[in-house]
């Protein structure tokens, strides 16, 4: 596992790389977690992994084949977890008005998180924003474990 040091850092080609909290660009490897800041993804990654609510906030370059890989707890499900279409994540095309549960959805080009769903009180975070992610689909989203493996 590679880690940045502090400020802003460009790293490739590295297989499991975990970014700083500062705002990273990333290029390629396995598993990218931008961790914190308002992190450039370019996504010749398989996943990336988001550890917890408050790391989005970035922006894809480009998805290409990599998923968005969501930490088990940190996102309320578990391992056992099923990601479903219209149940618990929203693609741009399909109203999630009614969700009452951690949902995700697509809104124009941003992915978004909500942990009690659209009708609850807290508000939604950006997960991230690019071209690519406005045609997200349910196999674009995955629960993983603690080294960004998808469970
Ligand atoms: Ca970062």
């Amino acid at each position: 596992m590679a880690k940045a040091g502090g400020g802003t850092d460009t790293l490739s080609n590295i297989t499991v790389f975990v970014g700083t909290s500062s705002a990273d660009t990333i290029t390629g490897g396995s598993v990218v977690c931008g961790a914190g800041g308002a992190d450039t993804l370019n996504g010749a990654g398989d996943i990336f992994l988001y550890r917890a609510p408050g790391e989005g906030g970035d922006t894809v370059v480009a998805l290409g084949a990599a998923k968005f890989g969501f930490q088990t707890g940190q996102f309320g499900y578990s391992a056992t977890t099923q990601i479903v279409d219209g149940l618990n994540f929203f693609d741009a095309g399909t109203s999630h008005a009614a969700s009452n549960q951690a949902c995700w959805y697509v809104e124009g080009n941003a992915l978004m998180y909500d942990s009690d769903g659209t009708t609850g009180g807290h508000a939604a975070v950006t997960i991230a924003t690019g071209a690519d992610v406005a045609g997200l689909s349910v196999s674009g989203i995955a629960i993983v474990d603690d080294a960004g493996q998808i469970v």
